[in-house]
Order: structure tokens, then C-alpha cells, then sequence
């Protein structure tokens, strides 16, 4: 499932928050910075070394600043959807050549 980092009074996590409910994207949306605090983490700071937020994880995939997160999601999940059903039937197709 699609993870959000940030409080939701930042207006940059409002527009990603807006992206995936226009996508119908289920998300769950983690409280950090201001307030929240825990954006100096050693954990937080692997994922966005910059220590801003917002900051998503979809099943894997980690992205940070807003309009780049903006921009890519709706086609960075096609094109995920893609190359997992790619690697899926080059899969198939490997075990088919070695017949096991
Ligand atoms: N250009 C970045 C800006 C990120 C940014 O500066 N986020 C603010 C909140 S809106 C932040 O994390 N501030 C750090 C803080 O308040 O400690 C984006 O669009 O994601």
C-alpha cells in the first residue's frame, strides 16, 4: 500500500494527499515533521536524506518532492504495473526454455 510521510497541514503533502484520492490510490498517511518531529531519524533520513517531507513509499518504490511524486505517480504505477507483468511472462518463458 502507498505510504505518505508528512503532516497534513503542509500545502506540498495536501497536493500529494490530492493525487492519490484522484487516483483512488487506498494510502496511508504516517504524521512527521513539525510537531510530529521524527524527520532526523536515521530511518526517515534513508528514505529522504534531505529530511523534508512529503515522502512516499509505494510497495517499494521511494519518491520525495511533491511535484515530482505529482508528476510521476499516475504513470510511475502504470510502468511498475508493466515491468512486474514483463518480468511475469519473461519468467514464464524461462521456465518454458528449461522445462521445469
Ligand atoms: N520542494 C519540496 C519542499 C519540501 C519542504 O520544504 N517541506 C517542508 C514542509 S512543507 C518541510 O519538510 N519542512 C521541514 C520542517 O518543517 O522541518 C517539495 O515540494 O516537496
Amino acid at each position: 500500500m502507498l505510504k505518505i510521510w508528512g503532516r497534513i497541514n503542509s500545502a506540498n503533502v495536501k497536493k500529494v494527499v490530492w493525487v492519490a484520492q484522484e487516483l483512488g490510490l487506498p494510502f496511508q498517511r504516517i504524521d512527521v515533521c513539525g510537531p510530529f518531529g521524527g524527520v532526523d531519524t536515521p530511518e526517515f533520513l534513508m528514505l529522504n536524506p534531505n529530511g523534508t517531507i512529503p515522502v512516499i513509499d509505494d510497495d517499494g518504490f521511494v519518491l520525495w518532492e511533491s511535484n515530482a511524486i505529482a508528476r510521476d505517480r499516475p504513470a510511475g504505477r502504470q510502468r511498475h504495473a508493466d515491468t512486474a507483468a514483463e518480468l511475469k511472462r519473461l519468467d514464464r518463458r524461462q521456465h518454458l526454455r528449461l522445462g521445469f
